[in-house]
């Protein structure tokens, strides 16, 4: 036992906050009750590891990271939070004795999705190895009021909740009002002569009051408990009769109006960049606040800003907080007078860039217009961050005018955010080897070959903690029986696991578990579907967000052309295979919400055809979330990570599954690449065209769909029933849409954009390899057993040591209690 933690105290503290919060005893109690009673009663036990660990940071005037992120997609924390102070037994023990159950009581936690998917979710992994392996870090983000949406399915469509998951309070969070910050928008600036020098003012603007709360970061079993840090927004003075006397009534009534809905909800766009004025508001409203706040914290016990990047590092997860570069400019100008080489000096030796995404929707570039009138002191120092970037551009490469387009950060009346991020700060990595090698040689190439130096990958990875430990732990003891339990702090160790894959004794055990995981993810499903699924079929799996690059539309096809063959031949000889789907789609992505009726239409039809003996089955699992992913993930024999090769910068679902014992059924896209690589090719189903191939067709112009329309009998066959009703009798046109992207070259983009029915045939044969192998359970249990003792590499304690090593170089510090 770690960590202050004792039982008795716990327990009483359970009980007082049950009367302190809610004028309760415990038998009156409701599980909401009891939830936030013991909420309360762990910050308790953490509390004074927190001030201890920011006091440590402070005497040994550590060098800190600031991870700024526009999403954290943090999940529970009540689970979590027990395990790393290593109490869960005692924890269960003292909720039993007061008779409840622990596993209910986590149910009765919202959880915090202040983001979209992989982005958000790999800021939560990070945090947590970072405060694991004791690293001075802080996340900073967006306290937002309404965070992802939650996803109801009415009638085969998606329908979204707004997710008011304050609306009981939060008891993990502490507001920090001593530390508001103004942040200004608007107005114009004035130039002013001070003996000599111009100093730039900002007049005539709004602004609002950035306000902080923190929650807790814990370590595993270390003391260490970090920050994340998420701001939320008030007016500066609510208006009065005061204001309205003045005239300034107007204004007062937009400040309130401003700071309202500025944090008010998260954009529910994944790989999608949207180019919405609130959105950028959002951006500088976060950094602006996070930047000032480390700068003062800074200079309270340090005298010489010049040295500010030796003990403070930026990284910009994605070009989303990437006026960062700017507001650090900005704040070293203006306010600590500093010439422009000095605080350009200090500003790229404090920020860093990753990358995440190449698909081109994704790209943020905010036109000037809107940039500049909302940032007016922003856009200057950008507009001369630009001039003096393209007068070194001229110099490298006299008048190749094609460079200067290429990589100009203000450009064709747009200011490209990827552009300043990259000359802001001294690195740019990318998630996965094959997704940096991308970045590298093709989309940041003339970058890569102006400044190699900057580039590096840093692979990401994953939290065992959460996605192992905290998920299954029906697996977790058995890997804790067989090699101990380094692995929760050591994941490499898990190869240790290895020996065991022949053994018929531990194949038989890990199949055992994963059936018993099997039979608690089909409650789940019963419970919250409503639909019958049989845990001896094989589970399937596909969860990640709605995209067409990551093509569920493949997948559900393939389903259609295997029900087709059942059809035909009712006695065909496959094993029963359970299909399963998780998704969010984007509000507003119309292709993507059709996708989703489609898998739905498909499983009302398949799901109630008696015919097919329940060979195949078709679930759509409603409000895919982090709390969710923990029992599906544990659960999989399969795991779909089938996106179009080169579109997936890294994935981490993936790493997910593989750790979880499911074996991958994927192209060789972002980390699958080295998923296959620590795994063995033989231990995963691989198809589908390279990314190499995907690159050349695109280059060349695309593919022509239609020849495979015209040859092959079944994908016609499939592509047919999206237009003749079979699976929408009621409205046979449907689903045109979606047979037009595939095949119709009318429309604006290319047909068959993903190489769906490109690789459609690739993909039914690694399917079929699927069917055939999984008949031999020896085999499959083996190949399963290997996937988890391979998983070592995707830890994201791995990966932050890396971060740490190349980039950070933060020193780790040890907390004595
Ligand atoms: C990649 N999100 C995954 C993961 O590195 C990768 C959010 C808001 C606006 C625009 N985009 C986003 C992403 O771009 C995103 O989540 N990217 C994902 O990052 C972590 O594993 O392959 O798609």
């Amino acid at each position: 036992m770690s960590m202050g933690f004792d039982k008795e105290t716990f327990k009483k503290s359970v009980l007082f906050n049950m009367k302190n919060v809610f004028r309760k005893t415990v038998d009156e109690a409701t599980k909401e009750q009891m939830y936030q009673a013991v909420a309360y009663a762990v910050k308790d036990v953490i509390i004074d590891e927190w001030i201890a660990t920011h006091k440590e940071y402070e005497k040994q005037d550590v060098k800190t990271l600031y991870y700024l992120s526009m999403e954290f997609l943090m999940g529970r924390a009540l689970g979590n939070s027990i395990i790393s102070f290593m109490a869960q037994p005692d924890v269960k023990d003292v909720l039993e004795e007061l008779g409840f159950d622990l596993n209910a009581i986590e149910d009765q936690e919202p959880d915090p999705a202040l983001g979209n998917g992989g982005l958000g979710r790999l800021a939560a992994c990070f945090l947590d190895s970072l405060a694991t392996l004791g690293y001075p870090a802080y996340g900073c983000g967006i306290r937002y009021r309404y965070g992802m949406f939650k996803q109801k399915i009415e009638n085969g469509y998606q329908v979204e909740i707004p997710d008011d998951w304050l609306k009981n309070g939060y008891p993990f969070e502490i507001r920090r009002a001593e530390y508001a910050t103004e942040v200004k928008f608007g107005g114009y600036v004035k130039v002013v002569r001070e003996n000599g020098r111009e100093r730039f003012v900002q007049e005539g603007y709004q602004s609002v009051l950035a306000v902080p709360y923190d929650m807790p970061i814990i370590g595993y079993g270390n003391n260490v408990v970090n920050t994340l840090r998420i701001w939320d927004a008030q007016a500066i003075n609510t208006f009065s009769l005061d204001s309205f006397d003045k005239g300034d009534y107007q204004k007062a009534v937009e400040q309130e109006n401003l700071a309202k809905t500025i944090v008010e909800v998260l954009y529910p766009n994944d790989n999608h960049y949207a180019g919405k004025e609130l959105r950028l508001k959002q951006q500088y409203f976060f950094i602006s606040a996070s930047v000032q706040r480390a700068v003062k914290k800074y200079m309270e016990n340090h005298d010489d800003i010049h040295k500010f990047y030796e003990k403070n590092v930026f990284q910009l997860n994605d070009t989303h907080p990437t006026v960062a570069v700017p507001e650090l400019m900005r704040i070293l100008l203006d306010d600590y007078g500093l010439s422009w080489e000095e605080a350009w000096e200090i500003t790229t030796r404090t920020c860093a860039y990753t990358n995440h995404t190449i698909m081109s929707e994704a790209l943020e570039k905010w036109p000037i217009e809107l940039f500049s009138r909302l940032l007016p002191r922003i856009y200057q120092i950008v507009e001369e961050i630009n001039r003096r970037f393209q007068l070194k551009i001229s110099q490298m490469y006299p008048g190749n005018q094609d460079k200067v387009r290429k990589m100009a950060i203000v450009y064709d009346g747009q200011v490209r955010m990827a552009n300043l991020a990259i000359v802001g700060g001294f690195s740019v990595n990318g998630v996965a080897r094959l997704h940096t090698e991308i970045l590298k040689n093709q989309e940041l190439k003339d970058f890569y070959e102006m400044m190699p130096e900057k580039f590096n990958n840093k692979t990401n990875g994953i939290t065992q903690r959460r996605f192992l430990l905290h998920g299954n732990p029906l697996l977790s003891e058995w890997v804790t029986k067989k090699i101990g339990n380094d692995w929760i702090t050591n994941l490499p160790h898990i190869h240790r696991l290895a020996v065991y894959a022949d053994d018929p004794k531990c194949q038989q055990e890990f199949m055992d578990i994963k059936y018993q995981n099997k039979v608690r993810l089909a409650r789940y499903i019963k419970e919250h579907n409503g639909i019958e699924v049989d845990p001896r079929s094989i589970f399937d799996v596909q969860v990640k967000r709605l995209h067409e690059y990551k093509r569920q539309l493949m997948n559900i096809l393939h389903v259609m052309y295997l029900y087709n063959q059942l059809k035909d031949n009712p006695n065909l000889d496959m094993v029963p295979r359970t299909f399963i789907f998780g998704a969010k789609a984007a509000a507003g992505y119309r292709r993507a919400k059709l996708t989703i009726k489609l898998i739905n239409s498909v499983a009302e039809v398949i799901n109630n055809d008696r015919s097919i003996g329940g060979k195949i089955k078709v679930v759509f699992i409603e409000d895919y979330k982090v709390s969710n992913a923990e029992i599906i993930f544990a659960a999989a024999d399969v795991s779909e990570q089938i996106s179009t090769a080169s579109k997936e910068a890294s994935g981490t679902g993936n790493m997910k599954f593989m750790l979880n014992g499911a074996l991958t059924l994927g192209t060789m896209d972002g980390a699958n690449v080295e998923i296959v690589e620590e795994v063995g090719a033989e231990n995963a189903f691989i198809f589908g065209l390279s990314s190499d191939e995907v690159i050349r067709y695109e280059r060349d112009g695309g593919y022509d769909p239609m020849e495979i329309f015209n040859n092959n009998y079944e994908i016609r066959r499939v592509l047919m029933q999206l237009i003749n009703g079979y699976y929408s009798p009621q409205d046979p046109e449907l689903f045109r849409d979606i047979y037009n992207s595939l095949l119709n070259t009318m429309s604006s983009d290319r047909a068959d954009t993903y190489f769906i029915l490109k690789d459609l045939p690739s993909y039914g044969e690694a399917q079929k390899r699927i069917d055939q192998a999984y008949r031999d359970e020896s085999w499959w249990a083996k190949a399963a057993i290997l996937n988890v003792a391979s998983s070592g590499k995707f830890t994201s304690d791995r990966t932050i040591l890396e971060y740490v090593r190349d980039i950070w170089h933060l020193e780790k510090v040890n907390v004595e209690l």
